[in-house]
């Protein structure tokens, strides 16, 4: 629950930030005592991106492994509140600096832009202390382990470790790049810094950590939603190497953020464009997973035609519908990221809003619904009450109410992305042009679809502050669902760790390694800093 007042609190301000974003960008609107647009857009970024993510998933993983390997030991909640400290010290630090108008740098922190070193350093800590989180979290399922001898460990616990291990290994490179690049440059200590190294090592960490957001939802449907429409997992086995997927493709593939970018020769674009394509593979596991459930469930309740079986599907419980929501949301937004990997095609919307249209389809939407989806079973079984039919209803509201401005908002922002609007940027008639004058429209449609996105995230923290603190008391199911009895046992070399880890290690020598040596031999001088705010 601490993570999940972190994560609220995060939802609240960083919601606000992006109403008011998208009132400025309009043009009808002018923000008041000179604060700034890009201080503005960074305390979104940063407070939906990083922190609402990271606290409200450590939360919930803290929880899954509680119930399905056992409560942790005292040592392990110990280390579990060190990490949270840690982590809440960082954000309380990276926060102030951005508040200060110190930092405005966005949540990429791209260099050259230079923020205060205690943003940097609190970004460090956040880093480090999720490091501890995940290390309590991987001790209970080694605990299980040891208790349990030679058996497959809970399958929701695997996907929790699995999702740590590609964590921590992803945040080695941001780790890298604030505590040998950033921190002494903006301490003075150096005078420049190496561009396109610090942006490489981003991407290293900041590719995987989309699918760090991405996995907890997919524990909800593969784990949680079964038992919600009351059947059972499909296939233990293939909700496992999925994960497994994701720990080897979803690191090296960094460069398919940077395909615009010079200094990194064609072949390693090519070679990580490849293993981009490759983590997709274990979403489209995951969609067939989901159809499976779905149409064993609705044939068991007695449909027989082709696509009847959705209707036995529960249409009145908000624990399954806004999820499903998230679902049928993630196939444009798949879509759209196949687009973006593509090389040729990522020439056309790198740097344009279509971008932003993209990861407010993926994380805002799929992955931010199917935590609200969540939010309706853990929060009043964590705090001992229970869902209100009342707040049933008002959920399925609140999911209607952010898919009808999150269509409006992102389809605009794809769409005037295609016509060339640039994202990261403030409104702007770039001289009376054309071309910029053709964009307001869009815009303008982004402010309709944003402000009734507020509305959403009024209603969720107003259904949040029930769940927590008003509802009847009671007891609310923690839903975990069975495997199927139709499943094939699971094979043991999926909890291969050394295997899976050493394929992962070498995956990401391939793609790195060469690129790395080049950066460092042909290296440019670098670059003082800038402030530009
Ligand atoms: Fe992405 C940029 C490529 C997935 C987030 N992405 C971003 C950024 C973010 C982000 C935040 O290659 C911007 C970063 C920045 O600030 O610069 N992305 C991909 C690809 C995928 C992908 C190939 N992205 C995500 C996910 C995200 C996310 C997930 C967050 C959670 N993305 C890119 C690229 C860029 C990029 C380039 C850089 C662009 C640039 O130039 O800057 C894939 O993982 C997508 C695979 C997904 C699918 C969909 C499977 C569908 C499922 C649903 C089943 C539905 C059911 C319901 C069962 C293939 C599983 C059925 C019911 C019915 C009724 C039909």
């Amino acid at each position: 629950m601490a993570h999940i007042y972190v994560a609220m609190t995060a939802l609240l301000l960083g919601g606000l930030a992006g109403l008011v974003q998208v009132m400025v960008r309009s043009g009808q609107f002018q923000l008041p005592f000179g604060i700034g647009y890009y201080q503005v857009l960074t305390v979104h970024g940063i407070l939906l991106g990083l922190i609402l993510t990271t606290f409200f998933i450590f939360g919930f993983q803290i929880s899954a492994v509680s119930r399905t390997a056992g409560t942790l030991s005292d040592k392990q909640r110990f280390w579990g509140w060190t990490g949270f400290s840690v982590m809440t010290a960082g954000t309380i630090m990276a926060a102030v600096m951005v508040l200060l108008n110190e930092a405005s740098v966005l949540y990429t922190f791209y260099a050259p832009l230079m923020a205060h070193w205690i943003f940097y350093l609190g970004l460090a800590f956040v880093v480090v202390g999720s490091w501890i989180g995940a290390f309590a979290q991987i001790a209970r399922y080694a605990q299980w382990k040891r208790e349990n001898g030679k058996q497959p460990g809970p399958l929701l616990s695997f996907m929790v470790v699995v999702n740590n291990l590609m964590w921590v290994i992803c945040s080695i490179g941001v780790a890298v790049a604030v505590l040998f690049q950033f921190l002494p440059w903006s301490l003075g200590l150096v005078e420049r810094i190496d561009v396109l190294m610090s942006r490489t090592l981003f991407w290293y960490f900041g590719h995987p950590l989309v699918y760090f957001w991405l996995l907890p939802a997919y524990m909800v449907w593969y784990t949680i939603i079964p038992k919600i429409i009351g059947g059972k997992i499909f296939s233990d086995s293939l909700a496992r190497l999925s994960f497994l997927l994701f720990l080897l493709f979803s690191i090296p593939v960094g460069f398919h953020h940077q395909l615009t970018e010079p200094g990194i020769d064609a072949f390693w674009k090519f070679l990580q464009v490849v293993l981009t394509f490759m983590v997709v593979i274990p979403s489209l596991m995951t969609a067939f997973a989901m159809f499976a459930t779905f149409e064993s469930v609705g044939r068991a309740k007695g449909a027989t035609g082709l696509f009847s079986f959705f209707k036995k599907l529960p249409w009145d419980d908000v624990r399954f519908v806004v999820p499903f929501i998230g679902m049928v949301a993630f196939i444009p937004a798949g879509a759209g990221g196949i687009i973006n990997a593509s090389h040729q095609m990522n020439q056309v919307i790198h740097n344009t809003i279509w971008v932003t249209g993209h990861f407010h389809l993926t994380v805002a939407t799929t992955v931010v619904l199917t935590f609200f989806g969540a939010m309706y079973w853990l929060i009043p079984h964590l705090t001992g009450r229970k869902l209100t039919p009342k707040l049933n209803r008002l959920g399925i509201i609140q999911g209607i109410v952010w898919t009808v401005g999150m269509s409006i908002m992102s389809g605009a922002m794809h769409i005037v992305g295609l016509m060339g609007a640039p994202r990261r940027s403030n409104f702007s008639t770039y001289g009376g042009s054309e071309q910029a004058a053709e964009w307001v429209p869009y815009q303008l449609a982004q402010a309709v679809g944003g402000t009734i996105l507020f509305i959403g995230i009024v209603l969720i923290i107003y259904i949040f502050l029930q769940l927590a603190f008003f509802a009847p008391k009671g007891v609310q199911e923690y839903p975990v669902a069975e495997v199927s009895e139709g499943a094939q046992q699971t094979p043991m070399f999926l909890e291969n760790w050394k295997m899976w880890i050493t394929i992962c290690v070498a995956l990401i020598l391939l793609a790195y390694t060469i690129p790395f040596i080049d950066m460092m031999q042909n290296g440019p001088p670098g670059s003082v800093g800038y402030k530009l705010w």
